[in-house]
């Protein structure tokens, strides 16, 4: 999907529907999310210069954003009370703020449909596309871990599952496979070798789905959306202070997060790097991961620590087989900036399978050195 524009206009009104004072000045699309529509709002208020980081939901992907509101608001507030409890003094800076609608709304509707949201721009932090040091995979990975650690006591009920069946890797084979028997932009035969490589890897597809429905790995409540741009880094103390992108917190396995962390972070090249000798999995971003998340994930079974780098060749196919089903559908899930980007962004997940493949038994010592 190309990204959508909105105009200033469009974007001043929108804003003048939420609880925000002050003289609206600026808005510019932000980020490099794959999903939402993203814009850094610019206010001043009575003279003070403050940000807001306004979303447009896809509603495309999202069908129920009511409902992705409703378990957003739970979770993050349930982190404040956590936070308070703690007396964090930087509460605001550690946990999303929603700024309710002048309904009291947690959302706010255009005329064309759309559904939108406002949260506290979180200031003095960034996040990375391609991790630089092992102290940002380090801290990344803590972060994410003490948000599964901070949510395992969520009062019930269950929060709504905004994407059924998210990870399910066989689900996820069988719409690639859907895909392409229909091969409705005639791109499949561009993508054999692509195909291929799935197919040689089938048998593992339900490894995780398996040990799940036999009880011996949990559910948990998870964010599965990992991805190491969804947490802010603090730019003077180098931690990880927030964890954002709530859309997917859901009933999942917390092996599929940390998964998603050893895909992003470990990788050593932006996601759609063309050139495949410059992709790879850096075992030493793997062995600074799994000492942040497990030095606070407390939690885990040891059914669970013994499947934490299978589950990083596992999620990272199961996301190469997303792109490629997309691909192979026209373009019409993840936003796309350039022909063949999804095609591009499925070899280097690829690329990074078979690079963990390749340093599996390293990766396994290190599980069990750490761990
Ligand atoms: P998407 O679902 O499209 O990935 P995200 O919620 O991840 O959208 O937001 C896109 C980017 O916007 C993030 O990677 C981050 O850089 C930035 N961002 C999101 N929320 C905030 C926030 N509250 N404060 C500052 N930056 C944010
Ligand atoms: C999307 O929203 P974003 O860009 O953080 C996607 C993830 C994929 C990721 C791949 C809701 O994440 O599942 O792993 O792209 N989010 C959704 O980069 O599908
Ligand atoms: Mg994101």
């Amino acid at each position: 999907m190309e990204r959508a524009k909105h105009s200033k206009d469009v974007l001043r009104h929108v804003v003048s529907g939420f609880q925000v004072w002050g003289d609206f000045t600026d808005a510019v699309p932000y980020g490099s999310g794959h999903i939402n529509d993203t814009y850094k709002v610019s206010v001043r208020l009575a003279g003070t210069p403050v940000h807001y980081l306004l979303q447009r939901i896809n509603h495309e992907i999202f069908k129920q954003p009511d409902r992705v509101m409703e378990n957003i608001v739970r979770v993050t507030e349930h982190l404040r009370g956590k936070l308070a409890a703690g007396g964090e003094a930087e509460a605001s800076r550690k946990a999303l703020t929603v700024i309710p609608a002048r309904d009291g709304l947690p959302y706010v509707r255009d005329p064309a449909g759309n559904w939108w949201r406002l949260y506290l721009f979180i200031e003095g932090a960034q996040t990375y596309d391609v991790i630089e040091t092992e102290r940002q995979a380090y801290e990344a990975a803590r972060a994410f871990a003490r948000f599964q650690n901070q949510l395992a006591d969520l009062p019930a009920p269950r929060l709504h599952e905004t994407i059924p069946a998210f990870h399910n890797t066989l689900s996820r084979v069988k719409a690639l496979e859907a895909a392409a028997a229909a091969d409705v932009c005639g791109r499949k035969a561009g993508a054999a070798a692509e195909l291929a490589f799935v197919e040689e890897r089938r048998e593992q597809c339900g490894r995780l789905l398996a040990r799940n429905a036999c009880g011996e790995i949990p559910e948990r409540i998870t964010h599965n959306d990992t991805k190491i741009n969804n947490v802010m880094l603090d730019d003077a103390a180098g931690e990880g202070i927030c964890v954002i992108d709530l859309d997917t917190v859901m009933p999942g396995l917390a092996l599929y997060d940390f998964g998603d962390m050893v895909r992003s972070a470990t990788a050593s090249a932006q996601e759609d790097e063309r050139d495949l000798s410059k992709v790879g999995s850096r075992i030493n971003m793997f062995g600074a991961l799994a000492r942040g998340y497990l030095s606070e994930a407390t939690f885990l079974l040891p059914a669970e620590v013994e499947e934490l780098c299978f589950a990083g060749r596992l999620i990272t196919l199961t996301i190469g087989i997303r792109f490629l089903t997309d691909f192979l559908a026209g373009d019409v899930y993840f936003k796309t900036h350039r022909p063949g980007q999804n095609l591009d962004r499925c070899r280097t997940q690829f690329q990074m399978v078979r690079s963990m493949e390749s340093q599996a038994g390293a990766m396994e010592a290190i599980v069990r050195e750490v761990g």
